[in-house]
């Protein structure tokens, strides 16, 4: 009885943790590497399966290339506050799967008749099962698991980058990269091809190409992947009118990204907007095999082409104004005088900070939701070592309002609060911009308003 109590205990204390929330812009996950994101929208919020990166050392992985033994799943309602729902599959815990391999590279999930299917490619203990990636499939009740791995991996699929689509006839199809990409259908188990691989031969035929993701919208069927034209990945498309192709090649709809070789992403509408989730190493400057995700609106022309997408720092989402704005993932920047750096260059997890060192460089925030005005004082985090003067505009497009602040000289970060007084009521949704008034350092940490 009492062992039962110390364990439900243990698991409440879990379950805790594993529903952690942050609220975050670009990278959407700053506590913990993250890449490779499958974002797919169950009910009412959207669900990211990523791969999850973690650092080799000596006794797990190959120091200087990926090492991935686990993947969480996160989710949110609102592209903005990001649930960790904790481990849902784990290299030691697949039958299959050579459990000191840490290769649990890019996933994906679907839903079929109430059930999850996560499909993860790893490299198969059994050695007989030929040389390289095999993909396995995870079954379960809920998005986030438990999640029920199968005894062996699909039979016939040899590669890594599962994607899987279900046509509105309810054929489900299973595409994959190994060099080339291949796609086939899947039985109506999702568990066993119903159809010899193919290769998508329309592609391009030098460089690199992986992570295929297949989507349909107005009878188009997108097929777009990463593909190495120059030196590193980029993100392209090739269209068909059927999952199998003949598929022409369309567009770029990323472009590399400088400092990370790799990019692998799925795109989505979600509440009338469309997205394109992708990833880069915002967290990991110097090296590229600790990736983090990041999500942008995308767009389409009238013939169904799509506008490529510019990475931006702000990312999507609207940030509640008493949540912590962090304004060193701006919309806009000066071009003179305005920087970001992390906080603790020791620590990278802490974030960013923004630096103005001169007068009248700024920073803007956009889409920053007030609520029904109640919110009283404005507090910042600051640090300035001679000591400064700031402008806070809170706009839209009919009004704006100002505050000035000052920041004493010191070398410590210091908390500032600014009751808004002699300004009229702030409500709904407005943008921030904040401006150096003099010549010498600021640097913002965060911002945010209170009661
Ligand atoms: O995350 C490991 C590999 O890097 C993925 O499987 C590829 O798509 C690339 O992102």
């Amino acid at each position: 009885m009492k062992i039962f109590k110390v364990k439900r205990f243990l698991l409440s204390i879990l379950s805790l943790f594993a529903l952690s929330v942050a609220s975050a812009q670009n990278p959407l996950i700053t506590n913990q590497f993250t890449a490779d994101p499958s974002a797919r929208v169950f009910g009412d919020s959207i669900y990211i399966y990523p791969s999850h990166d973690i650092l080799a050392n000596k006794v797990r992985g190959r120091m200087g290339w990926f090492c991935m033994e686990d993947y969480h799943v996160f989710s949110s309602a609102n592209l903005t506050d990001w649930k960790d729902h904790g481990v849902i599959v784990t290299q030691n815990k697949v039958p299959w799967v050579k459990p000191d391999s840490y290769s649990m590279w890019a996933p994906d999930c679907v839903e079929r008749n109430g059930k999850y299917y996560f499909y993860f490619p790893s490299t198969p203990k059994d050695t007989t099962l030929g040389r390289g990636f095999k993909i396995g499939v995870a079954v379960a009740d809920q998005p986030t698991g438990p999640f029920i791995p199968q005894q062996k991996p699909i039979e016939g699929v040899n590669g890594i980058d599962p994607n899987v689509f279900i046509d509105k006839d309810g054929q489900a199809y299973i595409y994959w990269s190994q060099g080339n990409i291949y796609a086939a259908k899947l039985k109506d188990n999702m568990l066993e091809l119903a159809s010899k691989p193919v290769i998508l031969q329309e592609l391009p035929t030098k460089g690199l190409k992986e992570g295929p993701y297949l989507f349909e919208r107005n009878g188009i069927y997108y097929l777009t992947y990463p593909h190495v034209e120059n030196k590193t990945e980029r993100l392209e498309y090739a269209i068909a009118d059927n999952p199998l192709g003949p598929f022409k090649m369309t567009g770029v709809i990323m472009d590399e990204t400088p400092g990370c070789w790799t990019n692998h992403h799925s795109i989505l509408p979600f509440k009338k907007q469309w997205y394109l989730f992708y990833h880069a190493n915002d967290l990991s400057p110097e090296f590229d095999k600790a990736r983090s995700i990041r999500a942008d609106s995308l767009s389409f022309n009238a013939d169904g082409t799509i506008q490529k997408v510019t990475p931006t720092l702000r990312g999507v989402g609207i940030t509640m104004a008493n949540q912590k704005i962090q304004i060193d993932r701006y919309s806009e920047i000066s071009s003179k005088g305005a920087s970001i750096a992390f906080v603790d260059t020791l620590n990278k997890f802490d974030g960013w900070k923004l630096i103005l060192d001169h007068d009248k460089a700024w920073a803007k925030y956009n889409n920053i939701d007030f609520g029904d005005g109640k919110l009283k004082h404005l507090k910042m985090r600051l640090r300035s070592i001679n000591g400064g003067d700031i402008q806070i505009k809170i706009s839209d497009q009919i009004k704006t309002e100002y505050i000035n602040a000052k920041v004493v000289s010191g070398h410590d970060w210091v908390i500032v609060e600014v009751p808004l007084l002699g300004i009229s009521k702030i409500e709904g949704i407005k943008n921030l911009t904040v401006s150096n008034l003099k010549n010498t350092s600021v640097e913002i940490d965060w911002m945010t308003f209170t009661n």
